[in-house]
């Protein structure tokens, strides 16, 4: 078997660098947030571009995911589907994608420059601001082209950056029904607090495909918010994702939360009994000093949870791979992975 796992998202290059506060505030940016760019966040990147420490490296959280699980399992077990311009960003991701030995389907605009993220690092945060561009064209009808819907029928596994439902809520949907009618697992990062307040609709309209939610704490608390929940309780939150309706009623939903130092959890909901299984997982602390930056961390915690959901591990042991593919990365410089390869 290859390529199981099909992972659809938003390509970026990063270009990342270092911030103090006064430079967040000056663009009116959170110090740990991922957002879409504004017009006055446009001269942020020409700016950064000027900088000698800048930092470029191969992006988009979804992609992130999809290099971290093929960094994790054998060679040709991974595809990701995008939208790319052709411009030395491009060329960039391929190289970055080529290393790990990641295929990429892209769709390529002629027109359009490749997406760039502007990742400012700011101690232990990272506030990330988007410009879409090329990504923002992927369309449906990439995926229906014969050769890449073969993948898609191939795969046993797919995994969707929240991201995307800016961007193609109908590509989405596409997997998801592909994924509900032949009971293959479907994972959903919320990918960000802005996707569970802004783009509630067709988040709400995709979770039904979904088996796995994968986010962090600050994107739960928004979910609850944004959805009435009047509960800040993150198990309580959990329960309330895990328990919505499914249109793959073969398989059960499960909700991970993680949350940074603190424990990460998981619900499962089984419909049939109307149980919640509540578990609970310690994060193995990194001393402070080792870690690089923390961009791309759950990215790479999504990464090692869904490599092992193809390598039919538990769950159990699925979050402490996605636990220790987190701690790898963040002693890494951007959203990437230590060669030599490490093993689990
Ligand atoms: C639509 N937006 C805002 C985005 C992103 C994004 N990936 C896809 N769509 N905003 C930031 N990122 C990526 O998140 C990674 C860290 O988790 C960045 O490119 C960064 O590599």
């Amino acid at each position: 078997m290859s390529y199981q796992l099909v992972c659809l998202g938003n390509p970026l290059l990063d270009l990342q660098t270092n911030v103090d506060q006064e430079y967040l505030k000056k663009y009116d940016l959170k110090d740990n947030d991922a957002i879409l760019a504004e017009p006055k966040h446009m001269p942020i990147y020409e700016e950064l571009l000027k900088r000698d420490d800048l930092i470029l490296v191969a992006g988009g959280a979804a992609q992130n995911t999809a290099r971290g699980a093929q960094y994790i399992l054998p060679p040709h077990s991974v595809v990701y589907f995008g939208s790319v311009g052709k411009d030395v960003y491009a060329e960039k991701l391929n190289e970055a994608n080529a290393q790990y030995g990641l295929r990429t389907e892209y769709q390529i605009q002629d027109d359009i420059a490749t997406g760039k993220c502007a990742a400012l690092i700011y101690g232990a945060h990272r506030s990330l601001v988007t410009d879409l561009a090329a990504a923002n064209h992927f369309k449906p009808t990439h995926l229906e082209k014969p050769e890449n819907w073969k993948l898609v029928e191939n795969a046993s596994h797919f995994y969707i950056g929240g991201f995307h439902l800016t961007v193609s809520p109908e590509a989405i949907k596409k997997l998801g029904e592909h994924a509900a009618e032949t009971n293959k697992p479907l994972a959903l990062n919320f990918s960000a607090p802005f996707i569970c307040q802004f783009f509630k609709d067709p988040l709400d309209a995709s979770l039904p495909y979904v088996d796995y939610v994968i986010a962090n704490e600050s994107e739960a608390a928004a979910y609850a918010e944004s959805h009435d929940l009047k509960t800040t309780d993150i198990v309580e939150i959990a329960k309330e994702v895990a328990k919505l309706p499914k249109v793959n009623t073969a398989r059960p939903r499960t909700v991970i939360f993680t949350q940074g130092l603190d424990p990460t959890i998981t619900v499962t909901y089984d419909p049939t009994t109307e149980d919640f299984e509540v578990k609970a997982f310690p994060v193995k602390k990194l001393d402070a000093e080792k870690v690089v930056d923390t961009n791309g961390a759950g990215d790479a915690f999504a990464a090692g949870f869904v490599a092992s959901l193809v390598e039919g591990k538990s769950l159990v042991e699925a979050v402490d791979v996605g636990q220790w593919a987190a701690k790898l990365s963040i002693q890494q410089v951007g959203p990437t992975f230590p060669f030599p390869k490490q093993t689990y």
